[in-house]
C-alpha cells in the first residue's frame, strides 16, 4: 500500500446532502430523457427523491443565472445542469451553448457549489439522441453520478 495520501469520492449520497436539478424546457424530448437518466442513476446511489429539487427553465441560455441563485442560497451541495443545445444552420448555436458553459462554469467557480455540466451540445438530433439513453449512454445518468462523486470529495477537503 503507498503512502500516498489520497481523497476519492464516495459514490453513495454523503447524509444530509441536497441536490438541486435544472432542466430546459427546450429540446424538451431529449432533456426529459437526461432526467429519467439522473433520477434512475441517484436513486440507484442512495438518493431518496426528497434530496432532490427539480428546476425546469426556458432553455440552456437560463441556466446560469437560476444556478447562481440556487448557489448563493447554500441548501444544494450541488447543482446539475441537463440540457441540449442542438446546432442549427445559423450562429445562435454558439452563442446559448458558449453563454451556458461560460455561466455555469463561473457559478461553479465563483461560489464553490460544483455545477454539473450535463448539458448536450451537439450537431445534430441524432447525436442528441444517441447521448440521450441509447448508444453512447446517457449523459443525464453521468451528470448524476458525477454529482453524488463531487459532493463526497468536497466534503473531504
Ligand atoms: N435552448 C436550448 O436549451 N437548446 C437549444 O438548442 C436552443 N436553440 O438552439 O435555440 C435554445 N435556445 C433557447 C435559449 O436557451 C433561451 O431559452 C431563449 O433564447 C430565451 O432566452
Amino acid at each position: 500500500m503507498s503512502g500516498v495520501k489520497t481523497i476519492e469520492g464516495q459514490l453513495v449520497l454523503e447524509k444530509g446532502a441536497k441536490i438541486a436539478i435544472l432542466c430546459g424546457r427546450f429540446n424538451s424530448f431529449i432533456v426529459d430523457q437526461l432526467e429519467a437518466g439522473c433520477m434512475d442513476t441517484l436513486r440507484r446511489h442512495g438518493v431518496v427523491d426528497s434530496d432532490v429539487t427539480i428546476i425546469r427553465i426556458p432553455g440552456a441560455f437560463e441556466m446560469p443565472v437560476v444556478a447562481r441563485k440556487l448557489a448563493d442560497g447554500g441548501k444544494y451541495e450541488a447543482i446539475i445542469a441537463l440540457g441540449a443545445v442542438i446546432r442549427g444552420g445559423t450562429p445562435h448555436f454558439e452563442h446559448v451553448a458558449g453563454a451556458c458553459s461560460r455561466g455555469l462554469s463561473s457559478v461553479a467557480s465563483d461560489t464553490g457549489v460544483p455545477v454539473i455540466f450535463g448539458v448536450l451540445t451537439v450537431d445534430s438530433i441524432e447525436q442528441a439522441i444517441e447521448r440521450a439513453g441509447t448508444k453512447a449512454g446517457n449523459k443525464g445518468a453521468d451528470a448524476g453520478i458525477a454529482a453524488v462523486e463531487m459532493i463526497s470529495v468536497l466534503r473531504q477537503l
